[in-house]
C-alpha cells in the first residue's frame, strides 16, 4: 500500500469509496458521504501502515504499552490524521478537483466526546505523541454508544440531551467481530482439585457478555508507528429457550434474554466524583476483563509463554477505574495458566503501574463490598487473597499498629478500595504534577510512601502540542517556523529558542496581529452560531473547564459583579473592556454547579439589558464546550483563569493549551501553574492567593468566611447583590453558601478568603494589558516556555522510567 498518495492518486481513493459505500459519484455526493469517503481512505491508508509496523514490533521482540483507560476524548480525527501522515495539502487538492473545500468537511465530523474532561483528554493526548515518538501502543476503553451528554442551555439552565456521535463517528472504527472475547458477572464459584494437584474453578449460573472489538488507528506525526486505540462493545450472547422458540414464542425467548449491551451505552457524567453504580463497576470489570484477554492473547502469539510478560509488556491504569486488571490478570495466570500466586504476584506487579489523577476524597473510588462479591465472585476471592497476604506484609512494617493497617487494606468497613488495590498492585504510581505528587506522598499515600518509597514519582501532564498549536493556530504556527525553524514541532523544547525574539519588536507586533485575526475569528463564529456580538477590541478573558466548586468559576463571578457594580455606580468610569468567556459543563445531578451556571447565564442576560454597562464589559457562557470549541477558542484567548484553590486541582492541561496559544495566566500556586511559573518566571505570571500549605492550616484552624466578609466593602456589596439578583432572579442562596450561613452546604473552596487577592490581581493584569508592548513581550514569552508542557516530553519520561519502552522505527 502507497501511504502517501499525490492528490490524483487521493482523487482515485475518494472515488472509489464513494462508488463502492454510496453508490455514487463526487458530482451526486452530499458533505457528509464526501467526509466519510474522505476518511475511509484515511483509516484505510492507517490500517495498512499499522500492520507493517505490527509485524515490525513482532521481529523486534519489542516491549508495548498497553494504556487503559476508562475515558478517551478524541474530538475529531481527520485535521489531525491528515496533518500527521502529510497529506493535508494532497487532499485539499484531491478535493478540490472533486468540488469541494477540506475545511468545510472538517466541520462535518462529529467529536468523538468518550470522556469527561482532563483525564479523557489526556489520554488522547498521550495517543498521540506515543505514535509520534514511534513507541509501540495500545489503548483500551469503551466504545460508549453516548459520549459525554450534549449541553444546551435554556434560560440560564443546563439542559442534557443523548450525544448520538456514531452515525458521523463509526467511519474511523474497523469492528473486528472476530476478535471477540467473554467476560462473566455474578453466579457461583466452585474450586475442584483434581488429581494432578492443581485446582479448576468452575462457574455455575455466571451470565456471559460478549466483548467486541472496535479498533481506531491513531496516527503519528512523520513517524512509522501508528497506534491503536481498541474500543469494547457489549454484545449479548443469544441464549434462547429454543423450546420456545420452536413452539412460536420468540417474542418471549426474546424477553427472557438479558440485556447485556446497556453496559457500553453511556459514559457516566461525572467527573472527581464517583457514586458506586453497580453498572459502572460491570462496566470497569468489562473493560478489564475483555482487554486482560487480547493482550494474552497476543502476547502468547508471539512469546507462546507468560514467564516474560514484565519483559515486554507494560499495562499502565490511568486512575483507578481500570484497577480490576490486578486481580483479572491474577486469575487469568492462577486459574488458567497455573501459576503458583507467589509468582503470578511478581508478574502482575512488575506489569502494571498507576497514575492518580485527583486528591479530592470524594473520587477516591471504593465499592460496596455485598454488591462487589455478587457481582465478581472469583475477582472478589482473588482481592481478599491480595488483601490478607498485603495485611500480613504491612504487620510486619508496622507491628501493632491496627488502624494504620486497617487504613491501608484494600478490604475493610464493607468497601473494596480501588485506589489501595492500584498501589499495592503496581511497580509504580505517579502524580500528575510536582504539587500533586508530594501531596500524595504527603498525605493522601503516606503510609504507603513509608512501606513502598521507591514506588513512588512523578510525571508532569503534557499536551499534544501539535493539535493544540501548530494544527489549531496555524497562524502562530507559521510565524514560529518563519523566526525558530520547524524543529519545534518534533522537539517542543526548542519553542525556547523563540525566547531570542522578545525584544524583536516586529515580531511582538505579529504576535499580537495573530492574537486579534484569531479573536475577530472566533467572534466570527460565536456570531454566526448565537448571534451574540463580541468586541474583539475587548481583552478575551477566559474560564474553559468542567464546572465545579474547587475550581472557582463562582469566585471569577464575584469579580465580575464587582466590576458590574462599579459600572453601575459610575457610567462613565473609564475602563479596559473586557469579555469573560466561559465553557463549562456540570455533572447532571451536581445542583450547585449547576446553580453557577444559572448564575453566570443571568449577569451575562442582565448586562445584555444594560447597554451602557456592555460598552465595558461582557460575559459569555458557551453552550456545549467540546474538544471542536476549544480548539477555536484557545487561539483567540488571552487571560487564561486558572484559579482553583491551592491543593485541589492535580494538574490541570487547559492552562498549558492556553499558555502555548499566548494567554498569559491570572491563577493560584496549584497544579501545573507552580511549574507554569518556574519556567516562564514570576514577572510573567500572576499568581494570587493562598499556597496549599496555609489552605491546610486555615483548614485545621477553622475557615469562617465572615472574617473576610465585614472587613471587606467591596465583598460586602458583590454578596449583598447577589440577593438583589440578575435579569430578574435572586441567588440569596449562593450568597449564604459563601458566607457558611446557609443550612448544611458551606463553601470548603474559600472563596473569600482569596477574593481581596484574585481582585487586585486581576486589576494589575488588565493594567498590564493596557501597555500593549509588554503585554505582547510577556505573551511571547509564555509561548516560548510552553515547551516543557508537551505531552511528547511527559511520554518519554513514562518509556523511559516507568514503562522501560524503546521506540521502534
Ligand atoms: C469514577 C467512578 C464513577 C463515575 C465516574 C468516575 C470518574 C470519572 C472521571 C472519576 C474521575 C474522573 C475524571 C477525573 C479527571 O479528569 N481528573 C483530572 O485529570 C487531569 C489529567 O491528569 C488533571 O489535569 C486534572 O487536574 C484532574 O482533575
Amino acid at each position: 500500500m502507497n501511504y502517501n498518495p499525490n492528490s490524483t492518486e487521493v482523487k482515485q481513493l475518494i472515488e472509489g469509496v464513494l462508488q463502492r459505500h454510496f453508490g455514487c459519484s463526487a458530482k451526486e455526493a452530499s458533505c457528509d458521504q464526501m467526509y466519510k469517503a474522505t476518511a475511509i481512505t484515511v483509516k484505510n491508508i492507517l490500517s495498512d501502515k499499522r500492520s507493517a509496523y505490527k509485524k515490525k514490533v513482532n521481529e523486534a521482540g519489542a516491549k508495548r504499552v498497553y494504556y487503559m483507560c476508562m475515558e478517551f476524548l478524541l474530538g475529531r480525527s481527520l485535521k489531525t490524521n491528515l496533518h500527521n501522515l502529510g497529506l493535508a495539502t494532497a487532499y485539499e487538492k484531491a478535493l478540490k478537483k472533486l468540488g469541494f473545500d477540506l475545511e468545510a468537511l472538517y466541520e462535518c465530523e462529529p467529536d468523538a466526546g468518550l470522556g469527561n474532561g482532563g483525564l479523557g483528554r489526556l489520554a488522547a493526548c498521550f495517543m498521540d505523541s506515543l505514535s509520534s515518538l514511534d513507541y509501540p501502543a495500545t489503548g483500551f476503553s469503551i466504545c460508549y454508544e453516548y459520549g459525554l451528554f450534549k449541553q444546551m442551555i435554556v434560560d440560564g439552565i443546563q439542559v442534557e440531551t443523548p450525544d448520538v456521535w456514531l452515525p458521523g463517528g463509526e467511519v474511523w472504527l474497523a469492528p473486528r467481530t472476530d476478535r471477540t472475547y467473554k467476560v462473566r458477572f455474578g453466579g457461583r464459584v466452585k474450586e475442584e482439585w483434581k488429581l494432578d494437584g492443581h485446582c479448576e474453578i468452575l462457574y455455575e449460573d455466571a451470565e456471559e457478555i460478549e466483548a467486541v472489538p472496535y479498533d481506531m488507528m491513531i496516527s503519528g506525526a512523520d513517524s512509522a508507528a501508528v497506534s491503536q486505540l481498541r474500543l469494547w462493545r457489549a454484545r449479548n450472547i443469544q441464549k434462547f429457550d429454543m423450546r420456545l422458540f420452536t413452539q412460536g414464542q420468540y417474542t418471549q425467548a426474546v424477553e427472557q434474554s438479558t440485556n447485556a449491551e446497556i453496559i457500553s451505552k453511556v459514559l457516566y457524567p461525572s467527573d472527581n466524583h464517583t457514586e458506586g453504580k453497580l453498572l459502572r463497576l460491570s462496566q470497569q470489570y468489562f473493560l478489564v476483563s475483555a482487554s486482560i484477554q487480547s493482550i494474552i492473547r497476543d502476547h502468547m502469539a508471539v512469546y507462546g509463554k507468560l514467564d516474560n510478560l514484565p519483559e515486554k509488556v507494560a499495562i499502565h491504569i490511568n486512575d483507578t477505574h481500570p484497577a480490576l486488571c490486578i486481580p483479572e490478570l491474577m486469575r487469568i495466570l492462577v486459574d488458567e495458566y497455573f501459576f503458583s500466586w507467589e509468582k503470578a504476584w511478581d508478574i502482575v506487579t512488575r506489569t502494571v503501574s498507576y497514575t492518580n489523577h485527583t486528591v479530592m476524597p470524594e473520587a477516591l473510588e471504593s465499592w460496596n463490598e455485598d454488591l462487589f462479591r455478587l457481582k465478581l465472585p472469583r475477582i472478589y476471592m482473588i482481592v481478599k487473597e491480595i488483601n490478607e497476604r498485603f495485611c500480613r506484609e504491612a504487620w510486619n512494617a508496622f507491628p501493632g499498629n491496627w488502624s494504620r493497617i486497617s487504613q491501608m487494606s484494600v478490604v475493610g468497613y464493607g468497601q473494596v478500595r480501588m485506589a489501595n488495590l492500584s498501589v499495592i498492585g503496581s511497580h509504580s504510581v505517579n502524580g500528575v504534577s510536582e504539587l500533586h505528587s508530594s501531596i500524595l506522598k504527603d498525605s493522601t499515600f503516606k503510609d504507603f510512601y513509608r512501606l513502598y518509597p521507591y514506588k513512588f514519582d512523578n510525571v508532569t501532564n503534557g499536551i499534544a502540542h501539535r493539535r493544540w498549536l501548530c494544527y489549531s493556530n496555524p497562524g502562530l504556527a507559521e510565524l514560529l517556523d518563519e523566526c525558530i525553524g520547524t524543529d519545534y514541532r518534533h522537539h517542543p523544547e526548542s519553542l525556547s529558542d523563540f525566547a531570542k525574539f522578545a525584544d524583536d519588536a516586529t515580531v511582538r507586533d505579529r504576535v499580537r496581529a495573530i492574537k486579534h485575526e484569531n479573536k475577530v475569528k472566533f467572534a466570527k463564529m460565536v456570531r454566526e452560531k448565537t448571534g451574540k456580538i463580541i468586541d474583539t477590541h475587548s481583552v478575551f478573558d477566559v474560564q474553559i473547564k468542567r464546572l465545579h466548586e474547587y475550581k472557582r468559576q463562582l469566585l471569577n463571578a464575584l469579580n465580575i459583579i464587582g466590576l458590574y457594580l462599579d459600572l453601575k455606580e459610575n457610567p462613565n468610569l473609564e475602563m479596559q473592556p473586557q469579555t469573560f468567556i466561559f465553557g463549562a459543563k456540570a455533572a447532571p445531578g451536581y445542583d450547585m454547579a449547576k446553580r453557577i451556571i444559572k448564575l453566570l447565564c443571568m449577569i451575562s442576560k442582565d448586562i445584555d439589558q444594560n447597554p451602557r454597562i456592555k460598552e465595558k464589559l461582557n460575559v459569555v457562557f458557551l453552550e456545549n464546550y467540546s474538544v471542536s470549541m476549544a480548539e477555536a477558542l484557545i487561539p483567540s484567548a488571552e487571560i487564561s483563569e486558572q484559579i482553583s484553590l491551592a491543593g485541589k486541582e492535580a494538574s490541570g492541561t487547559g492552562c498549558m493549551k492556553l499558555m502555548i496559544n499566548g494567554a498569559l495566566t491570572i491563577g493560584t500556586l496549584d497544579g501545573a501553574n507552580v511549574e507554569m511559573q518556574e519556567a516562564v518566571g514570576a514577572e510573567n505570571i500572576f499568581i494570587f492567593g493562598l499556597t496549599a500549605n496555609e489552605v491546610e492550616q486555615l483548614w485545621l484552624s477553622g475557615y469562617r468566611a465572615a472574617n473576610y466578609y465585614i472587613s471587606n466593602d467591596r465583598l460586602i456589596r458583590i454578596i449583598k447583590y447577589l440577593s438583589t439578583g440578575f435579569a430578574g432572579e435572586s441567588f440569596a442562596d449562593i450568597a449564604a453558601y459563601l458566607l457558611n450561613n446557609g443550612h448544611g452546604v458551606a463553601d470548603p473552596y474559600m472563596c473569600l478568603a482569596d477574593f481581596e487577592s484574585y481582585y487586585q490581581t486581576h486589576k494589575v493584569m488588565i493594567d498590564a494589558y493596557t501597555n500593549k508592548d509588554a503585554w505582547n513581550r510577556m505573551s511571547l514569552l509564555n509561548i516560548a516556555a510552553a515547551g516543557k508542557f508537551a505531552a511528547d516530553r511527559s511520554i518519554e519520561e513514562y518509556a523511559d522510567r516507568i514503562w522501560g519502552l524503546k521506540k521502534v522505527k
